[in-house]
């Protein structure tokens, strides 16, 4: 069975947010079309406590967009986005809602990011998705969202390692780009790791 999975649709990631990604409304109405064509739709979103280790603001003389080492890993610093019960963390307008299955939330342990939607970024542990997924019959993703240079490459990266068949929907993703080329490069890498582009 085929699934599609929506990664962090989310208002901070949308225009005006507060870690907007450049064009995230646009891929709005292309992931409305898309949604009525799945059996399943599942998603994930960024669900961050106040004090998480990925916010600039929580370390002292640290700038935005900086790398410092959180628990061992590297971590680039974010503005404060995707706070738990906040209305940034809400999924963006127009996204029917109604017709996602399961979503799974991530970020929620202060000491370490989670980028993809399967684990955090030190494999330390699961979110439950793959499992679940598995359990659904599923082994084909379609993956759209933002952003493609982060949380959907790491989730694809995932998704491929747990033997998933991954294809990304590359007209419903959108990407940070906080070198130029950042984008380019993340499909290269997703490609490289067997994702088929569609
Ligand atoms: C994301 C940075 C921090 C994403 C989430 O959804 O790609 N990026 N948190
Ligand atoms: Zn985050």
């Amino acid at each position: 069975m085929k699934a599609l999975l929506l990664i962090d649709i989310q208002n901070d990631f949308m225009p005006g947010g507060s870690l907007a990604v450049p064009g995230g409304d646009q891929i709005i109405p292309r992931v409305s079309e898309l949604m009525p064509k799945y059996d399943l739709v599942v998603a994930t979103q960024d669900w961050h406590p106040e004090n998480h280790g990925s916010f600039a603001n929580n370390h002292p003389g640290k700038n935005v967009f900086e790398q410092i080492s959180l628990d061992g890993l590297p971590q680039t610093l974010w503005p404060t986005h995707c706070v738990q019960n906040t209305g940034g963390a809400l999924f963006a307008p127009g996204l029917d809602t109604r017709l996602i299955q399961r979503v799974f939330t991530k970020g929620m342990n202060p000491q370490i990011d989670s980028y993809s939607g399967l684990h955090d970024n030190g494999h330390r542990a699961s979110t439950g998705m793959g499992e679940w997924l598995q359990s659904q019959g599923v082994t084909e993703l379609h993956v759209a969202g933002v952003a493609t240079d982060y949380c959907v490459k790491f989730t694809v990266l995932d998704a491929l390692t747990e033997g998933f068949q991954v294809s990304l929907i590359t007209d419903a993703c959108r990407g940070v780009n906080l070198q130029p080329g950042d984008v380019e490069r993340a499909i290269k890498d997703m490609q490289a790791a067997g994702c088929k582009m569609m």
